[in-house]
């Protein structure tokens, strides 16, 4: 079964991101960004994916976030993988990052996989067949957002999206107990699939970013929109905005 092979391949991986010798990550500055990092390990770790999930699934095309050229997935079956979601954590030996793979087919999410390695968390999905963390199934949570979490991505790389992120978050931050900002979007989606928080958005992010948590968080219930509406886009950058089934949006719609 497909599913479980990746499941595998990506725990291997998640071995190498707790065992990291951070003396040794290389860290480099992406597109002249300071806070933009990729290390040693995110180009280990994609290539370790690249190598064992084409041997599983060879005729499928890869998108990695580690990648100058990105093979179209509009066509036949694809992985978009993000190596290490939340790599400023890595770096600062933060423990919240995840490896995030995401299997398509035409361009539809059929099978997506997150591991959070520090937490031996494992979350998975496959289209029509529920969302499981650690094999135990899961469910967005049902409670309104003014007795829930609202999680949240400041789109750090994105700086003129600065003041829309931080006035939405008061919108929310105004309805929610509380707010947090964890550094991985695919971990906030998990959480979200998990019932652990009620809303999660964030104004810009990375198809490889949300691929798999996605289909997670829709698998266990919940609705992952575009933030202004509409579907997520797995070919360019969107905002993405994944809730419970007891939080009403509006708020969001008619002040944005
Ligand atoms: C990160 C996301 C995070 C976002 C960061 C960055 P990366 O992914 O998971 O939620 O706020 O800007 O996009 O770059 O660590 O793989």
């Amino acid at each position: 079964m497909i599913v479980k092979q990746i499941i595998e391949v990506v725990r291997e991986c998640g071995q190498i991101l707790v065992h990291a010798d951070r003396t040794q990550a290389g860290t480099q500055i992406k597109h002249g960004q300071s806070n933009n990092l990729v290390t040693q390990y995110d180009k280990a770790v994609q290539e370790i994916l690249r190598k064992k999930l084409l041997d599983i699934v060879p005729q499928a095309h890869f998108v990695g976030e580690e990648e100058d050229v990105h093979e179209s997935i509009a066509m036949g079956d694809a992985f978009i993988v993000d190596p290490i979601d939340g790599t400023t954590n890595f770096v600062k030996d933060y423990k919240c990052s995840a490896i995030s793979v995401a299997m398509t087919h035409d361009g539809i999410q059929e099978i997506g996989v997150v591991y959070q390695p520090y937490l031996d968390e494992l979350f998975y999905a496959q289209r029509g067949k529920g969302a499981f963390c650690n094999g135990i199934p899961i469910h967005v949570s049902d409670k309104p957002l003014n007795q829930g979490l609202t999680l949240f991505g400041s789109a750090s790389y994105y700086t003129e999206l600065t003041d829309e992120s931080f006035r939405l978050l008061r919108l929310c931050f105004d309805r929610s107990m509380d707010i947090r900002r964890s550094g991985s979007a695919a971990v906030d989606l998990c959480t979200i699939a998990a019932g652990r928080a009620e809303l999660y958005f964030e104004l810009r992010l990375q198809p490889w970013d949300y691929a798999a948590g996605a289909l997670i968080v829709q698998e266990a219930g919940g609705t992952v929109t575009r933030v202004e509406g509409g579907d997520i886009d797995l070919t360019k950058p969107c905002s993405v905005l994944a809730v419970g089934t007891g939080v009403d949006i509006e708020f969001l719609r008619t002040e944005t």
